[in-house]
């Protein structure tokens, strides 16, 4: 990082400009978070921008002495939206924002009511309706994924669940990760979840295949988790043994670089192709 920094971690990614392009989650040394471009053409390497990216609090946003983190970027046409989640004194929330030069980011309607997050959108319309995969929470339930229709990005309804099968490895929470991958077979969407253990929540992503046009239709749920925290820099910072995405980029090749924060401290990379996806999905 090119200024001093406490943890870079759940980067929103996307292809912009024939580039690989990250949206970090910075935190200062005052904990502090704002989101800062970063680009590649390896997808490996990367240059970080030192300024963050502009983006104007929405009047609730300041009221409410908001923060914003995990931003997850979709493209429609020529235009970016980010999603991302907000925090203030109701709890977490979410946002969209929309740019075409990851320079500004200009605010797209309201904030959705709390506790929600894991926001993510889909790239595509769906029967004539935009759609984004969301984590409402309510009393002593910890929620479920859901998926919400949109007219015109503002308002949103026909919220239906996606009630995956809650395996061990996802038996506290789910969360909708990467923005969904649109297959022959449907909706690839790799998400995380989490497990209780006595000294931790262990966090894992796994992936699952939903319908085309009714993604609250599951096709297939693998039993298995596709990625656990376990190498050193999963299992230690910030907050241990976590893995989670916000971004995954589907390359040229077919390989798909799946970007996730590990133990909420460092970007890592994860590859894959969509027919190993698919394959995983078959075989658990
Ligand atoms: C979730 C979010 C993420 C974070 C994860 C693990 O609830 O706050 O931003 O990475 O917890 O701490």
């Amino acid at each position: 990082m090119p200024f001093p920094c406490y943890a870079v971690y759940n980067a929103g990614a996307t292809l912009f400009e024939g580039k690989i392009l990250l949206l970090l989650r910075v935190e200062n040394p005052q904990i502090h978070c704002t989101f800062h471009v970063a680009t590649s053409d390896d997808g490996i390497h990367f240059t970080v921008e030192p300024e963050p990216v502009r983006y104007p609090f929405r009047a609730f946003e300041s009221m409410y002495g908001s923060h914003r983190y995990d931003p997850r970027i979709t493209r429609i046409g020529e235009d970016y939206y980010v999603m991302h989640a907000i925090h203030n004194k109701f709890g977490a929330t979410f946002g969209l924002a929309r740019t075409r030069d990851f320079k500004t980011l200009t605010p797209v309607g309201d904030t959705s009511v709390p506790f929600n997050r894991n926001a993510v959108l889909f790239p595509e319309k769906i029967k004539g309706l935009y759609a984004r995969l969301e984590r409402p929470v309510s009393g002593e339930h910890n929620g479920s994924i859901w998926v919400s229709y949109s007219p015109d990005l503002e308002f949103w309804g026909r919220s239906m669940p996606v009630d995956l099968p809650r395996h061990l490895w996802c038996e506290q929470k789910v969360g909708a990760g990467a923005v969904p991958i649109r297959t022959e077979r449907g909706w690839l969407e790799i998400y995380h979840g989490t497990q209780m253990t006595a000294s931790t929540e262990n966090y894992f992503l796994g992936v699952c295949l939903l319908d085309a046009e009714d993604p609250s239709r599951i096709l297939k749920a693998p039993k298995r988790f596709v990625l656990a925290a376990e190498k050193p820099y999963e299992c230690m910072g910030q907050v241990p043994n976590v893995v989670f995405t916000s971004g995954a980029v589907v390359l040229e090749d077919g390989t798909v670089n799946v970007y996730y924060g590990g133990a909420d401290t460092r970007v890592c990379l994860a590859q894959t192709t969509i027919a190993e996806l698919l394959d995983f999905c078959d075989a658990y």
